[in-house]
């Protein structure tokens, strides 16, 4: 009788595995960063939600799954704890042995790739749109990150994408249910399995503050902030997921008082705001920094891995300066000190700052294409210690992820070391190596046709062979055509060429003008321009001054305003 009684307890407390049929959907397929798409796409059509996470699962081979570690994190965004909660149930279902999860399934993306790497999961799924709105009338996202904490391959996400067209079912234990609230595991016994299903709900900041500690010197660091001759900063989260790891890390542990962390309460709606750190988006910030009580100012995107540098009175480092400065200053930084340097990096549309520094130094300079995947094989291969993007995104091989607290405490460490402005470090920068005025013109919401067909003719007409050789003249100023391409990259590790990664003119003096589609929107398309030009002499000029002409010449060249009706960008960086 007691192994009767025995065995219907076990029936009943196991959890039940169902195989649900389903029909594809045509449009999953990941963009720059995951998929993305506006939040009633996931909540009204049946069953989106699950066949993305059940095309992700088929895409790892059943043998690597099987029993495995992953991690599940997100930015808290509105559907957040909804996809959390089935992605458990389907991991569980598709043999997946344990799920390690920020508590309330909070995780910056720093932060998962970070935990991927420490537990040596072989991946991790990010619940996050990264900087775009959030709440019920905003953006959701799903990120897939394999084994070395990096954003998954083109070979994967392709893998990802052609499942998703075929799918015909998916597998859930639909009965699972996990508290996402309370540290700690929580096993539960599926039918047919003999191992049990471990959720591990771990603190969301404390292995990345851990990784964090070993980079850089916390003491220099709180005795910038907190010492004799403190400075004053201020860091605006947002309402991202940075929240915590700022008051964390700048607050209770580098001493600066809770006042500098700002707009640090995780929203799902972000408090209706974009959650981009640009000087459109983040203007509370510039505004707030503009009267000079602060030395130091920060902004963070949704997910935390992008950030904005800001010094006394608003002054703007441009993400495509930042990274050069941080590569100049590299050794203020403990750990290359210990690693030293193998290599630099940078996504095409970037301006050429960081050139500059790789030549004086003698370290290999690598141009990707945009998206941070493409740094993460140099870094595996031991090729790439330090690299950003015009995008707001700086990162070191610590990770496989830009790591906006990273960004900010590289920044700080300078600061600490050399004592000066954020203004002077790079106004000395300039004048030691010439400055590259850069600035990005982005055209929101447009038609997705009309910004397909400009881009076609655009290509028709730059490779014409009468193209090159071509003079542009605004005023004064002339412009004559080197090269006209559509760039592509060639992987230096495993040799996969990713091609169509944006169409590029390039100038006899060097100047460059380039047109690209964003790939992290949900709906219509967004148009950037990117428009990069160096100066050695007149190096203190404004910006919109000195690229006004190229400007001009850009929309000359696209007829962008006839095409899409508009007079001018939705954002300028
Ligand atoms: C993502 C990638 C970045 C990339 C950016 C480009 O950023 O992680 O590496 O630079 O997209 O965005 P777009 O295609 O819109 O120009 P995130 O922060 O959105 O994940």
């Amino acid at each position: 009788i007691l192994k009767y009684i025995e065995w219907i307890t076990y029936i009943l407390s196991t959890v039940l595995v169902l195989t649900v049929p389903t029909a594809p959907y045509p449009d999953q397929r990941p963009g720059s960063s995951g998929l993305r798409k506006k939040v009633y796409v996931f909540q009204s059509r049946r069953h989106y939600l699950h066949n993305f996470i059940q095309s992700i699962f088929s895409s790892i081979d059943l043998r690597d799954r099987q029993g495995s570690t992953m991690v599940v994190g997100g930015d808290g965004r509105f559907f957040n704890q909804t996809a959390i909660e089935v992605i458990v149930q389907m991991a569980a279902a598709n043999g997946v042995g344990r799920l390690i999860i920020g508590q309330h399934g909070i995780m910056s993306t720093p932060a998962v790739s970070c935990v991927i790497r420490k537990y040596k999961a072989i991946g991790g799924i990010i619940l996050t749109a990264s900087h775009n709105p959030g709440g019920p009338d905003g953006d959701f996202g799903i990120k897939f990150n394999t084994a070395n904490g990096g954003p998954a391959q083109e070979a994967v996400t392709n893998k990802i994408f052609q499942i998703s067209r075929t799918i015909e079912e998916f597998a859930i234990c639909p009965a699972l249910r996990v508290n996402l609230a309370s540290l700690g595991k929580q096993m539960f016994d599926l039918e047919n399995k003999f191992k049990p299903f471990t959720v591990e709900i771990v603190d969301s900041v404390e292995s990345y503050a851990n990784l964090l500690r070993n980079i850089f010197d916390f003491a220099a660091l709180k005795e910038l902030l907190s010492g004799e001759n403190h400075i004053k900063i201020r860091l605006d989260g947002m309402h991202g997921v940075v929240g915590p790891y700022v008051r964390r890390i700048f607050c209770e542990e580098l001493g600066s008082p809770a006042n500098s962390a700002i707009s640090c309460v995780p929203m799902e709606d972000f408090g209706g705001q974009h959650p981009d750190p640009n000087l459109t988006y983040a203007a509370d910030l510039v505004d707030a920094m503009r009267d000079g009580q602060y030395d130091f100012g920060a902004a963070f995107d949704g997910d935390g891995d992008r950030n904005m540098i800001l010094g006394k009175h608003g002054f703007f480092v441009t993400p495509s300066d930042s990274v050069a400065v941080i590569a100049d200053n590299i050794f203020c930084i403990p750990y290359f000190q210990q690693t030293g340097v193998r290599g630099f990096a940078r996504s095409m549309p970037t301006s050429a700052a960081l050139d500059k520094v790789a030549k004086a130094t003698k370290i290999e300079l690598y141009e990707t294409p945009t998206g941070w995947k493409y740094f993460g094989n140099l870094m595996d291969a031991g090729r790439l210690s330090l690299c950003g993007e015009e995008s707001f995104g700086t990162g070191g091989d610590h990770i496989r992820e830009k790591d906006g607290i990273w960004a900010v405490l590289a920044w700080l460490s300078i600061l600490a070391t050399r004592r000066q402005s954020v203004e002077d470090i790079v106004k000395d920068h300039w004048l030691k190596y010439g400055r590259n005025y850069f600035t990005r013109y982005d055209y929101e919401d447009v038609d997705l046709d009309v910004a397909c067909e400009m881009m076609e003719d655009l290509e028709i007409l730059m490779v014409d062979k009468s193209f090159v050789g071509q003079r542009f003249a605004v005023g004064d100023k002339i412009y004559q055509v080197e090269k006209a391409d559509n760039f592509e990259y060639t992987d230096p590790i495993h040799s996969t060429i990713s091609r169509n990664q944006g169409l590029r003119i390039i100038f006899s003096d060097g100047s460059r003008i380039i047109y690209r589609l964003s790939g992290t929107g949900s709906g219509g398309a967004t148009v950037r321009i990117y428009i990069d030009s160096y100066e050695k002499e007149h190096i203190f000029q404004d910006t919109q001054v000195m690229l006004g002409p190229l400007a001009t010449i850009s929309l000359k060249i696209s007829q962008l305003h006839n095409r899409t009706g508009r007079s001018g960008p939705s954002v300028i960086t």
